[in-house]
């Protein structure tokens, strides 16, 4: 059994790339394999966070992943902040990089690009998610294309501390859907689609009601040629429009281009709209169950102590290998 390991911030509007590039993966994985899955809530901060809201994010992301079928008998489901070492080898990984592998960031250089002076956690961002990853023996990283960069960065940490220190860390892998590792804004189809975009349509948030859904699909920015055909460089906006209706329909790419021949752009985003709603009715239903259930809060706790009883002894194994403590 190999042990996997993921991520999702609790910053709100989880939308349909996070869901096609990460979460649906997280589900398939955790027949054969031993899954964790962790809210980052000591990630979330690297940005200002109401309090409030932000206690409230935890718990809609928790329920999200029981919604979409994360099994918590199967997984481990806690939040990052329950388990201290991650701070503790946040830490310990920072000082083990160098500014100038975490300045090359691009995540870093788009959340920092122009402003001279940035919060210091946007660039020691990796270090901490380097962190999540390695005090867990994590084989498999399960996560979006924007995320390979980080994931490469994990591996350099892992590999230059067991050369210094002695085999300290499992050096892990990425793993990234065919389908869906980069889903596009729908409103501009050259950026990823992103939860903290200012229009609501560049979006399709796995909440959103059926209403908000149809509005954002049919809105969404095409061309003006008409015909319904994946290429990714002259048609960005159908294409992205086509590895959803594949991701959401299981219908190959080719054979969605075969159904639609000849057919307008309007009838396929009706079309789009019909398979969009019909697969996100379900997780919200199951959602607004779950939500304010007593058993969410149960299932956290219990993912807290599972988790914990694994970090603790790879914790101790860093301590060790770097000689901190007596
Ligand atoms: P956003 O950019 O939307 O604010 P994020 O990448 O900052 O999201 P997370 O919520 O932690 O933050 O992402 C959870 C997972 O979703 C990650 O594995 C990430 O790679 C993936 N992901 C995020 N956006 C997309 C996208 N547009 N297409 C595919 N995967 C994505
Ligand atoms: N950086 C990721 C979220 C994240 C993560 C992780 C993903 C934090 N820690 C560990 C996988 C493994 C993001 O922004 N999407």
């Amino acid at each position: 059994m190999k042990r996997v390991f993921s991520g999702v911030q609790p910053t709100g509007n989880i939308h349909l790339g996070n869901y096609l590039g990460a979460l649906k993966q997280f589900v398939e994985l955790q027949d054969e394999n031993e899954c964790i899955y962790c809210i980052v809530d000591e990630h979330a901060i690297t940005v200002p966070q109401d309090p409030k809201a932000l206690r409230e994010h935890i718990l809609d992301v928790a329920a999200l992943y029981l919604a979409i079928g994360i099994d918590p008998k199967k997984a481990i489901i806690f939040v990052q902040s329950d388990v201290s070492e991650h701070a503790e080898l946040g830490w310990v990984l920072t000082c083990a990089s160098t500014t100038g592998e975490l300045f090359r960031m691009t995540q870093f250089k788009s959340k920092s690009g122009g402003k001279e002076s940035v919060g210091t956690g946007l660039l020691t961002y990796p270090t901490l998610m380097a962190a999540d990853i390695l005090l867990y023996d994590t084989d498999i990283v399960p996560v979006g294309n924007d995320q390979k960069q980080h994931i490469e960065l994990t591996r350099d940490l892992a590999i230059r501390v067991n050369a210094k220190y002695g085999k300290t860390f499992v050096v892990p892998d990425g793993r990234f859907m065919k389908a869906g590792a980069r889903v596009m804004a729908l409103d501009d189809p050259t950026q990823k689609m992103s939860k903290s975009a200012p229009n609501a349509h560049s979006r399709i948030s796995l909440l959103d009601d059926d209403a908000k859904i149809k509005k954002s699909i049919m809105k969404a920015t095409t061309d003006l040629d008409g015909v319904i055909r994946y290429d990714v460089e002259n048609k960005p906006g159908i294409s992205n429009l086509l590895t959803i209706y594949s991701a959401l329909s299981g219908i190959s790419i080719p054979e969605l281009e075969a159904k639609y021949e000849g057919k307008g752009y309007g009838d396929f985003k009706k079309d789009l709209v019909q398979v969009t709603i019909e697969a996100l009715k379900p997780i919200r239903e199951r959602y607004e169950e779950i939500r304010h259930s007593d058993e969410l809060n149960k299932i956290l706790d219990d993912g807290a102590r599972r988790a914990k009883e694994i970090a603790a002894p790879v914790m101790k194994r860093v301590r060790d290998s770097f000689g901190l403590g007596r």
